[in-house]
């Protein structure tokens, strides 16, 4: 028999204590903090689920990796088993390492951007969004239809809509598209996989008009898991041949290895092009440092090396995609409305149906993140209008798509009794939704508000 309990597939070796505070603490807390939990000192979160990047615990073999790595300024040999790793996964020509992956992204898109350039996504994730927008260039996100209806389940979510690419590349001029990338998983919409099917297919438009096709991948595995639980043909496929065969279509990828390579830190630049790898190396060691360390140091990169081997044991994904879709779940069992099905790092709360009566200018979303710490010093992310708003000529607010509320897990950080924590306190919110007020923004920075704003609550 197989047992239904899914248990962690890892043992305890060390404990980090959490600290425990009133309601009446959180409260101050959250004043000082001007209602914005990005600016809370993490020590006074009890569960924090602000993000998935970063936040993983590491093993005790990427720790021995730690002890091991190799600090030499070139030619380190912790590099070479780096990218010995990333090369298994991406079979990709060129493999150059940065400190996380914005800084990939600037590399990228400081070299092929600009005025008057474009580039299709199925959902650019804030810091792709704003590198690319830096430099001057657009980003136009092309998520399919279903993609965008939070209550509708599907298996694919996070497709990017090629009849919708293909006419975007004839409306804006081949010369003008230099790369088009797919976000695996979707994260901003949802944490949702994006299918074998639909990668080739974009693949196809891209050939048809020589663009050449990037992964965001900074949850390459995830992906890569959904695709073997859901894709007809991918059943009996490991998930690195399932990987593997993801990035056979892109030409190259940028990665956050903050996610899927369970470190702390860390990120890097694949891609098969030599003359864009040689431009994206010379930037390098302006902005990041030798090309053999780009910004880490060389136990980052031998625990980075070490994770992307962990990341794809099925073990391991079984584990972390069930413990988040048992929190989904559990909390759509109680009513709380939520992007379905159940993402593959976090969960997203759909504030719009969650506070119907709180509009978008009054950020729904960031009532929710407030309560939920209030109620049990659980930390979250506003994924709506704070994050993706912004206003017209007449400093008239435009929201964004949608409002969420992203639940992100960080990986083999907690157990299930802090997930059942979790839900007993999700539940309590949302039955009290009706005494939730909105918020308006007292302070916001030109770029990236999210991470710095100010808020006062509406009575
Ligand atoms: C996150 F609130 N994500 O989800 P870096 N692409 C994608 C990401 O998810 C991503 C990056 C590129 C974060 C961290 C984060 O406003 C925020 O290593 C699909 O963080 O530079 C990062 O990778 C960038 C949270 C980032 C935020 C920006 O939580």
């Amino acid at each position: 028999m197989k047992p239904k309990t899914i248990i962690e597939p890892f043992k305890i070796k060390s404990v980090e204590p959490i600290k425990f505070t009133t309601r009446e603490e959180r409260e101050k807390l959250l004043i000082e903090a001007g209602y914005n939990p990005f600016l809370l000192r993490g020590d006074d979160v009890l569960i924090d689920l602000l993000t998935d990047s970063g936040t993983s615990a590491m093993s005790s073999k990427q720790w021995a990796g730690i002890m091991n790595g190799d600090e030499a300024y070139a030619g380190s040999k912790s590099y070479y088993r780096f990218e010995e790793a990333v090369n298994k996964i991406t079979q990709m020509e060129h493999i150059i390492p940065t400190h996380q992956g914005r800084a990939a992204e600037k590399i990228l898109f400081s070299i092929v951007g600009g005025e008057g350039k474009y580039f299709p996504n199925n959902t650019h994730f804030d810091t792709t969004r704003a590198n690319i927008e830096f430099s001057g260039a657009v980003a136009e996100d092309l998520l399919t239809e279903v993609g965008k209806h939070p209550e509708e389940r599907a298996d694919f979510k996070g497709n990017m809509d090629v009849e919708k690419l293909e006419k975007f590349i004839k409306q804006k001029g081949v010369e003008n598209i230099p790369l088009c990338m797919i976000t695996v998983t979707n994260n901003s919409g949802g944490g949702q996989p994006v299918s074998m099917q639909n990668i080739r297919e974009v693949k196809k438009v891209c050939e048809k008009y020589s663009i050449p096709l990037f992964l965001d991948a900074c949850r390459f595995a995830e992906n890569a898991y959904f695709i073997k639980l859901r894709e007809k043909g991918y059943e009996n496929k490991s998930v690195l041949e399932i990987a593997q065969e993801m990035f056979s279509y892109a030409d190259g990828a940028t990665m956050s290895a903050k996610k899927d390579a369970l470190v702390n830190i860390g990120g890097f630049l694949a891609m098969n092009d030599d003359e864009l790898a040689m431009q994206c190396s010379n930037l390098l060691i302006v902005t990041e440092g030798f090309p053999t360390y780009g910004g880490l140091a060389g136990r980052d990169l031998e625990a980075v090396a070490q994770g992307l081997e962990e990341v794809v044991d099925e073990h391991y994904l079984e584990y972390r995609i069930k413990s988040v879709e048992y929190l989904g779940n559990k909390i759509v069992d109680a009513g709380v409305p939520i992007i379905e099905p159940p993402g593959g790092h976090a969960i997203y709360i759909d504030a719009k149906r969650f506070l119907p009566n709180i509009a978008p200018d009054k950020y729904p979303g960031q009532a929710i993140v407030c309560e939920l710490y209030l109620e049990g010093g659980v930390r979250a992310v506003e994924i709506g209008s704070v994050m993706f708003g912004k206003y017209d000529e007449k400093g008239k607010l435009i929201p964004a798509m949608m409002e969420l509320v992203r639940l992100a897990i960080p990986r083999r950080v907690y157990t299930q009794s802090h997930i059942d924590y979790l839900i007993e306190i999700i539940i309590e919110v949302y039955k009290n939704r009706d005494k939730l007020n909105g918020y308006e923004i007292t302070y916001e920075a030109p770029m990236l508000r999210h991470f710095t704003a100010k808020f006062k609550p509406l009575s």
